[in-house]
Parts: structure tokens; C-alpha cells; sequence
């Protein structure tokens, strides 16, 4: 019987993460829709559902929909929702979407864009945060970034077109969080990140475990029962694990791309590990303990 229930698992935790997403920096592009695109009228934390003209594939989802938020995040597959001003460490628990530069915004800046360019079935979605003030006043200066989605490939760019704002804490995203959270996972960048000018996230049609990419880590097995066994391409700093109600089980340093724990200790059900990287970048997973 209880093989049964582990290979059940295993069928469902296949489909929940067959797709995850290989991160890259690239060379900026930037597309400056600000003349031509369409103005979303974002209030100080608002947001606005746009329905786009074809599906976009976003882990094992596909949807029109987008929630796009005046703080520098767009939500996938949904069409009301709050993006809260105060950002922080993204967890799994985070709704699904594209946190391209999430910080407090207000709408005294240039206002947030959106456009479709291309033809099928090479079209892409262009949505961008243009010339944003920040909410601390003291903060001189403006940025402008943008998120781009591609038909067909289901790319993801986070294009940054100037994060300079004439304030050490708020330049090059020092006070914002970057990251992607997709199906039950979540990476994030460590901030601040100097000369950035593209990230591409570009999905990966293969079941996490099977690969070790830039900024990835390895689970397995997982399910698992006993050992679970983690590689990262980078150094791990630090290893963290938790339950669903966000309670911390562990915590302890790591020097070392490679590793095991024990957890015969947990119950059997879902949890969430966290890997810091010697880069401070961190990435969090869901194993199943079975
Ligand atoms: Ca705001
Ligand atoms: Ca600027």
C-alpha cells in the first residue's frame, strides 16, 4: 500500500513541476512603449487585469490574464489581487508572477504601459514601469524597467533600462526584491545588482532534479523518504527548511555545493526548502516527505 501512495505522489508531484525555468542574465533590449503603449492609469498600490491576445505558459499553467501592479509585479493567471508596498524575501507561498523590480512606487512618476507587438505566433506582451517615483520622497530620482513575454518560446525578460535614483539604498534594485515564483517555487536575486540589464527566464521542459543550471538547485529523490539529497551549481551558504504553515524546522549553514539531511524525523506531507547561495541569491523548493 504504501508504495501505491508514493508512486501517486510521485505522478502528482510530476505534473505539478513539469516545467521550472532556467535563469540567465542577457543584453538589455529595451522596447520604450511609453509613447505608444497603452497607459494603465495605476493609482499609488493599484493594479489592473489585462487580458493578453494569446496564452502564455507559465510552469504547468497557461492563461490570457495578468495583474499588473503599480509596485513593479505582474501576477499570473489572475485578475484582482494586492501587491503589497512593503516587499520581501519571495516564498513559495507568494502568489505566481514576475517580480521584475518590487518596491513601493507611487503614481507621481511616468506610469505604468502596456502594448502587443509582433504576429502571431511570434507576438510578445510588453508591459512597462516608466520613469517610477518612489514613495519615499527623499528618494531623488526615477527608474524604468519592463517585462516582456513571448508567444510560442513562453520566454520571460526583465528588461532595466536605468536603475539610478541618486540614492545609494534605492540604486541598482538595493531596496527591491527580484525574483520569479512558478509552481510551488521561487528564486529571487540578491540586491543590489550593479550594471544589470536583462534577465531571461526561460522555461525548461524537464522535471526539477534532473538538471543543475545557473542559479538552480537539485532535490532528490522527492518525494523522499529518508535522505534528501541537494547539488546547487553555486556554493550553499545556508539551508532552511519549513512547513506550510511557514513554521521554521531547520536552519543551519552550508559550505558546500553539495549535501544530504535526514528527515526521516518529518511527517510525511509538503514542505519548503530554502537554499542561500554564496552569491546571496535564494532559491526555495517544495519536497514531499513520504
Ligand atoms: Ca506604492
Ligand atoms: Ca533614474
Amino acid at each position: 500500500m504504501k508504495r501505491i501512495l508514493t508512486g501517486l505522489w510521485f505522478i502528482v508531484y510530476s505534473l505539478i513541476y513539469a516545467q521550472s525555468h532556467q535563469f540567465h542574465f542577457c543584453n538589455s533590449n529595451f522596447v520604450d512603449i511609453s509613447s505608444t503603449g497603452t497607459a494603465l492609469q495605476l493609482t499609488n498600490d493599484g493594479t489592473a487585469a489585462i487580458q493578453i491576445p494569446f496564452n502564455f505558459v507559465f510552469g504547468n499553467a497557461s492563461s490570457d490574464r495578468l495583474l499588473v501592479s503599480n509596485n513593479g509585479v505582474v501576477l499570473f493567471g489572475v485578475t484582482s489581487g494586492f501587491v503589497s508596498p512593503a516587499n520581501g524575501t519571495l516564498g513559495p507561498m507568494d502568489p505566481e508572477g514576475f517580480y521584475v523590480l518590487w518596491d513601493d512606487y507611487s503614481d507621481a512618476g511616468g506610469g505604468v504601459y502596456w502594448q502587443v507587438d509582433g504576429t502571431a505566433p511570434n507576438r510578445r506582451v510588453i508591459i512597462q514601469w516608466h520613469r517610477m517615483r518612489f514613495t519615499d520622497t527623499s528618494v531623488p530620482g526615477d527608474v524604468s524597467f519592463e517585462l516582456i513575454l513571448e508567444e510560442t518560446t513562453n520566454n520571460i525578460y526583465y528588461i532595466y533600462y536605468d536603475l539610478d535614483t541618486g540614492n545609494a539604498n534605492y540604486d541598482d534594485g538595493a531596496s527591491a526584491t527580484i525574483g520569479l515564483i512558478c509552481c510551488g517555487s521561487s528564486s529571487e536575486l540578491a540586491t543590489p545588482v550593479p550594471g544589470i540589464q536583462c534577465i531571461l527566464y526561460a522555461p525548461v521542459s524537464t522535471a526539477v532534479g534532473s538538471e543543475v543550471t545557473r542559479f538552480s538547485v537539485s532535490l532528490y529523490p522527492n518525494p523522499s523518504e529518508n535522505t534528501l539529497f541537494y547539488e546547487s551549481k553555486d556554493p550553499v551558504r545556508q539551508v532552511k527548511i519549513w512547513n506550510t504553515e511557514g513554521k521554521l524546522l531547520y536552519d543551519a549553514k552550508s559550505d558546500s555545493h553539495r549535501g544530504f539531511l535526514e528527515i526521516n524525523a518529518l511527517k510525511n506531507g509538503i514542505y519548503y526548502i530554502q537554499f542561500i547561495l554564496d552569491n546571496g541569491v535564494i532559491l526555495t523548493r517544495r519536497f514531499i516527505k513520504s
